[in-house]
């Protein structure tokens, strides 16, 4: 570049940024991040992209919400503290570190608790789901909504699930979730816990046999080029939940405050409608892309292979507790 057209590029671009500046007196924009650990084309993504759309549509466009996919921001264990220190504003996250965060979540993970979306969807709509999103509150966490990940299942490379018994000794990544890992441990399964970002390589080369997600997920990363047989156990319900920084939280105005609340709201509603569409058509897509799987239509089996588990689970969580859930219509 010779030196006068330098001195026209700096020019030129001097005034590119008064104008921004200007049309910026005009609407004061805030620009805040937010992050999922897996693809863009998933219910995740789609949470969060509602959620930048309505957030931008309910503000006039005075906050704009950049969408970060893929763990580009980090895993999920990462966006978590990194929305605590506010050095990015938001993350839409399952809840499986939340327990290292806000342990009173803890229960939301416990197998078998949840009979089916309807019922997991109404007790966190519902007075349980919200005082527990309070919790977060005083770890500099505002939860803004429940969203969803969806029922897990068993993938892995080594043979068929056709029960419980099949589990026994696989090596099956887990997400950090100390309930899970206890659980697993529960099947025989060796629980190998390690971030979500990492799971497809592991996989892939063999570090570990197995691993348990939704359908959406499993979709969403191609697991079917890395698993050969799916079961269809459904052992355990996976929240998720929209998180931000609490103090950028507390600076907005009330009326702000709602337009995230409800922008949140939205987000899980696209969220779970996504989930509904991925339950009818995850299974056929799958078998096409050459997985072998097991609809699994008797889950006591799992559920009795749990017995001694559940007995360590009354005792940490307290019975009623666990009750006043599973007996929530
Ligand atoms: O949030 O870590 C997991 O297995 C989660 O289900 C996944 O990251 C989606």
């Amino acid at each position: 570049m010779s030196k006068n057209s330098f001195v026209v590029t700096v020019v030129m671009s001097a005034l590119g940024a008064l104008g921004i500046a200007m049309a910026g007196a005009a609407v004061a924009q805030t620009t805040m991040k937010i992050s999922i650990s897996i693809a863009q084309n998933s219910h995740q993504g789609v949470g969060i992209d509602t959620f930048a759309k309505e957030v931008e549509r309910r503000t006039g466009g005075r906050y704009k919400v950049q969408t970060f996919y893929s763990g580009a921001l980090g895993a999920e264990r990462e966006s978590i503290e990194a929305t605590q220190l506010g050095t990015q504003e938001l993350t839409l996250t399952s809840t499986g570190p939340v327990p290292n965060f806000v342990p009173e979540v803890r229960i939301l993970d416990v197998p078998f608790l949840f009979r089916d979306y309807a019922h997991a969807r109404s007790v966190l709509d519902g007075p349980i789901g919200q005082e527990m999103l309070a919790k977060f509150d005083a770890k500099g966490l505002k939860a803004l909504a429940w969203a969803e990940n969806g029922f897990r299942h068993m993938t892995n490379s080594k043979r068929a699930i056709n029960g419980p018994d099949d589990l026994k000794g696989l090596k099956m990544r887990t997400m950090e979730n100390p309930v899970h890992i206890q659980a697993y441990k529960g099947f025989g399964i060796n629980p190998t816990p390690m971030a979500f970002t990492e799971v497809f390589m592991a996989l892939q080369q063999g570090t570990v046999d197995g691993q348990e997600n939704p359908l959406s997920v499993i979709t969403a990363a191609k697991f079917e080029q890395v698993q050969k047989y799916l079961s269809l156990t459904g052992h355990v319900y996976s929240p998720a939940v929209i998180l931000m920084n609490k103090g950028k939280f507390d600076e907005l105005t009330s009326a702000d405050k709602q337009h995230f609340i409800d922008a949140a709201k939205e987000a899980a509603k696209a969220n779970r409608a996504r989930v509904d569409q991925d339950e009818k058509t995850a299974v056929a897509d799958l078998r096409a892309k050459g997985m072998q799987v097991i609809d699994v239509v008797d889950r006591s089996k799992y559920q009795a292979a749990l017995t001694p588990v559940y007995a360590e689970f009354a005792k940490q969580f307290g019975q009623a507790n666990l009750d006043r859930i599973k007996t929530a219509k």
